[in-house]
């Protein structure tokens, strides 16, 4: 091919294309809205390209310190970012509604394509007929019953479903900041506080230590903050990553690695307040204004062993952390004089037993030091929420008042155990109260009693127990929802299959956590919004979620009340529809009833203009920090909603209620933050080195987020899998050795729980006596190969969370559990 050939292809290929902006947000990443330039032809994706609504043409490195310091940043996505458009049109798309013929699970029964009719009126059909033989308490979304919430959509009008507590990501680190720090991150979700505990990215400028306990920003935080992180290690900020792992964090930013026995945290964080206490090195002015005081010293006497007769010292800490007591001692006075330290414990090491004591040790660490509430400093706890810099316009839907609000009736990660028990529940072979403590029901809530599972993502293999959630999703009579893929486990439980839209690209659905097109920047940076337009047509029969909802309401009866501007809205003139309501809301901003905009710089272009370049950003004056807007008042208001206005090292809420009666949560919860080995009813976790199963399971399994799935999203996109990367488990290289194997060869990894098949990739960069599994890759099932601990077939993929146990004894807050512990053998012996 010649030059010029080449040349001419590209041009024509890119001729008269229209630029369109969305944004990459599925629930990965988190927080990291990175806007994504698309460039369209004909109803068609032709490229995807970076953010360039700011400082185009510029190498970030030639934006000015000022535009730095303002978050005058662009938001560009990665490489899963990037990878979409091979999502869109896989050969893999599901592109008509579905209906299952036969039985359910893998190699059982058989999908035939079905008309949209079909499909509606059958989903229709059997919300009324449940509804009526078994009552409102029969309906469960499988991930989208959190923090209080219910995840079917009409259930406010039809007065059907449930809500569950707790969630997949920060139930162990909240638990604490509510007991500690009187934070309810559950009443900020829904709007009740005005208290922000998270931080501005630029604010890590004012950081002379940060510390990534148990973060990989670089992965996991893609975005704004982990980019602020490296510019703050450029600027003299040290940075400490506490991980079982070398990761790219640790490689790419840091100074020192501190390769921690995963699930010991505690000790360390104890160990650390030893030394502080011990040499009085801690901020006495912070701790008298903002301490109360008793449970200060409560803490001190139980640190120093004076109530155990163990004092937590750096020695005692050594064995059990696999980290030597001079490094814990070196570690605790670079803390304690590094002033201001952004210490930083994230999810992953609260998501295991004693997961939430270290949460919160790591809080009163930075209270202790003075760190938790100022420029620089970090609260470390949930640490999304930041206030957003300007009012943001939002939709007027007018739907009706709700009519029925369900109540809260079991913890989400106990859905399965919720669907398994059941039965014996009924039969009489347990009574109500041990049905209660087993699945985390309040007492006077309705006990659910679910046959039918609302499927909107990869519940089976998203989530710790995968063999006894996929027998759970077996035992509901009626699994109905959206899928994107053929190849999804999630897809061989269902009886009827929405062909899944990809809201990002397809169409204008609100995203996937609620959020309107209208989408904002992310906590860390919430500067900025964008309208994520639809940007391509939809491919086969897909169609956009709201309509499916909306259609189904119809049938109900109930659209009038759910969607009253879209319910005589046809397909086609559906888009047009939602875009006008977005531009109504645009307008409605735009006018600035409140003057807002005016004060804040803020010229709002035409809405024919915007669409151009979709994006409105203004310069952060000085960076938020946890609690400023507290901090900074006239009135000396605390920001600690603790029983008394206070950081209560020794949570009173705790003392008076005594977890231990509180079969809710399940089992005991001392008022300050211990290390317990002992557990309760006498039963080890399935994650502790302390477990007697640990000989026969002797590796301390890890199941981090990867750079290159968004949890399930992503695991058979051909850029990304075929391309950059091996699914693998990490091992270290002595641990190979002593089970004579090499990198690459393929192993089972196994326990009581189940076994995966999968390549090892040895290296130094994972800690003797640990693994790691990157989560999300898709269950392949080996049909003909079932075992016992594989009833559904042995898994050729490597979904870690077959070998991740689903019980929380004495885990008291209900989070989903990532760690486990294993074997590891050469495959085919
Ligand atoms: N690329 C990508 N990013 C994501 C997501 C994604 O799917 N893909 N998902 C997003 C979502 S919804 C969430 S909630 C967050 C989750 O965010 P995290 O919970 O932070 O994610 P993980 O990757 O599980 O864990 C982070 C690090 O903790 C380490 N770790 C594990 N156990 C321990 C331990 O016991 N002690 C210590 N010290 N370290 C430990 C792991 O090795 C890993 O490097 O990630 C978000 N970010
Ligand atoms: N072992 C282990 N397990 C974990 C974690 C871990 O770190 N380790 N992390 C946990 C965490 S923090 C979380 S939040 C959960 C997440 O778990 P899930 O919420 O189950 O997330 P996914 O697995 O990505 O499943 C989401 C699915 O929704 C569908 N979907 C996504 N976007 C769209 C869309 O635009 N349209 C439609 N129709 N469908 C869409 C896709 O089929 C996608 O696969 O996983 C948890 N599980
Ligand atoms: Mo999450």
């Amino acid at each position: 091919m010649t030059r010029e050939r080449v040349i001419g292809d590209l041009s024509a290929a890119h001729d008269g294309t229209e630029i369109k902006y969305t944004c990459c947000a599925q629930n990965g990443c988190w927080d990291a809205s990175c806007i994504v330039r698309c460039e369209t032809k004909d109803g068609e994706l032709v490229s995807l390209s970076a953010d360039d609504s700011i400082n185009a043409g510029l190498p970030r490195e030639d934006v000015s310190e000022e535009a730095l310091w303002q978050g005058m940043v662009q938001m560009r996505p990665c490489a899963m970012g990037h990878a979409w458009k091979g999502e869109l049109n896989a050969e893999t798309r599901i592109l008509h509604p579905l209906k299952r013929i036969g039985g359910k699970g893998p190699g059982n029964g058989h999908f035939v394509e079905i008309s949209w009719e079909e499909a509606l009126d059958t989903v229709a059909g059997k919300l009324v007929e449940f509804k009526e033989k078994y009552g409102p308490y029969c309906i469960a979304h499988s991930v989208d019953d959190v923090f209080e919430d219910c995840g079917f959509k009409l259930a406010p009008w039809f007065g059907m479903g449930m809500a569950a507590w707790g969630d997949s990501s920060c139930s162990g680190t909240t638990c604490g900041e509510k007991m500690h720090l009187g934070f309810d991150m559950v009443g900020a979700f829904h709007g009740n506080t005005d208290v922000c505990v998270g931080f501005e990215a630029p604010d890590l400028f004012n950081s002379k230590l940060i510390v990534l306990w148990g973060l990989d920003p670089l992965v996991g935080w893609y975005g704004s903050v982990s980019y602020y992180m490296k510019l703050a290690a450029e600027r003299g900020a040290q940075i400490i990553v506490i991980d079982p792992r070398y990761t790219n964090s640790a490689e790419t930013l840091a100074d020192q690695w501190l390769p921690i026995r995963p699930g010991t945290d505690i000790a360390m964080l104890l160990a650390v307040a030893y030394v502080l206490y011990s040499e009085g090195i801690y901020d006495r002015e912070y701790v008298d204004r903002w301490v109360e005081p008793d449970g200060f010293e409560a803490w001190r006497r139980y640190v120093m062993g004076e109530t155990d007769g163990i004092p937590k010292t750096p020695e005692w800490a050594e064995p059990i952390t696999a980290l030597p007591a001079e490094t814990i001692r070196g570690f605790a006075n670079l803390y304690a004089t590094s002033k201001p330290v952004h210490l930083h414990f994230y999810y992953a090491p609260a998501k295991r037993h004693l997961g939430e004591y270290a949460a919160n040790a790591a809080m009163l660490l930075q209270a202790m030091t003075g760190n938790l509430s100022i420029p620089g400093g970090c609260e470390t706890g949930c640490s999304l929420i930041t206030p957003p810099r300007m009012p943001f316009p939002s939709v007027d839907w007018q739907q009706a008042a709700p009519e029925y609000n369900p109540p809260v009736c079991y913890n989400i990660q106990k859905i399965a155990e919720a669907i398994i028990q059941r039965p014996n529940l009924d039969s009489g072979t347990i009574d109500e109260e041990t049905y209660r403590a087993l699945i985390g029901s309040p007492p006077a809530s309705p006990l659910p009693n679910i046959k039918m599972m609302i499927v909107e993502n990869q519940y089976p293999i998203s989530h710790h127990e995968t063999n006894k959630r996929m027998k759970s999703l077996e035992m509901c009579e009626f699994n109905w929802g959206f899928q994107w893929h053929y190849g999804q486990a999630s897809l061989e439980f269902m009886d009827i299959v929405f062909p899944g839209v990809n809201m990002m690209f397809e169409s204008r659905d609100n995203y996937q956590l609620g959020s309107e097109r209208f989408m904002y920047g992310p906590n860390g940076m919430r500067n900025y919004f964008l309208y994520a337009d639809k940007i391509c047509e939809r491919p086969g029969e897909v169609r956009p979620i709201h309509w499916v909802h909306t259609e189904i309401a119809k049938r109900l009866g109930i659209a009038e009340k759910y969607n009253p501007r879209l319910a005589n809205v046809s397909l086609d003139e559906w888009d047009d529809a939602v875009h006008e309501l977005y531009h109504e809301a645009y307008d409605a901003w735009a006018a600035d009833p409140t003057g807002e905009l005016k004060a804040l710089g803020i010229e709002p272009k035409p809405w024919n203009e915007f669409l151009k370049m979709p994006v409105v950003r203004i310069p952060i004056d000085k960076p938020f920090y946890p609690y400023k807007n507290y901090m900074e008042a006239e009135e000396e208001k605390s920001p600690f909603a603790t029983l008394s206005g206070k950081i209560e090292f020794s949570s009173k809420t705790v003392e008076l209620l005594d977890m231990r009666t509180q079969t809710w949560y399940r089992g005991g919860l001392e008022p300050i933050p211990v290390y317990d080995p002992a557990y309760m009813e006498g039963k080890p976790a399935n994650d502790s080195f302390y477990n007697p199963k640990a000989e026969r399971y002797p590796l301390s399994l890890v199941t981090p987020v990867s750079a290159y799935r968004q949890h399930a999203c992503l695991d058979a996109n051909p850029q990304l899998r075929d391309e950059c990367y091996r699914h693998a488990i990490w091992m270290s290289p002595v641990d190979a050795k002593k089970r004579g194997l090499k990198d690459g060869d393929v192993a089972r990894a196994y326990n009581e729980f189940g076994e995966v098949r999968m390549p090892v990739y040895v290296t130094s960069r994972m800690m003797p006596g640990t693994a790691a599994v990157f989560h999300g890759a898709w269950y392949t099932p080996k049909i003909e190969e079932k075992t016992e601990n594989m009833p559904y077939g042995l898994d050729l993929r490597g979904t870690p969370n077959f070998l991740i146990g689903d019980e929380h004894a004495p885990h008291i807050v209900g989070a989903l559990l990532t760690a486990g512990l294993i074997e590891v053998e050469r495959a085919g012996r």
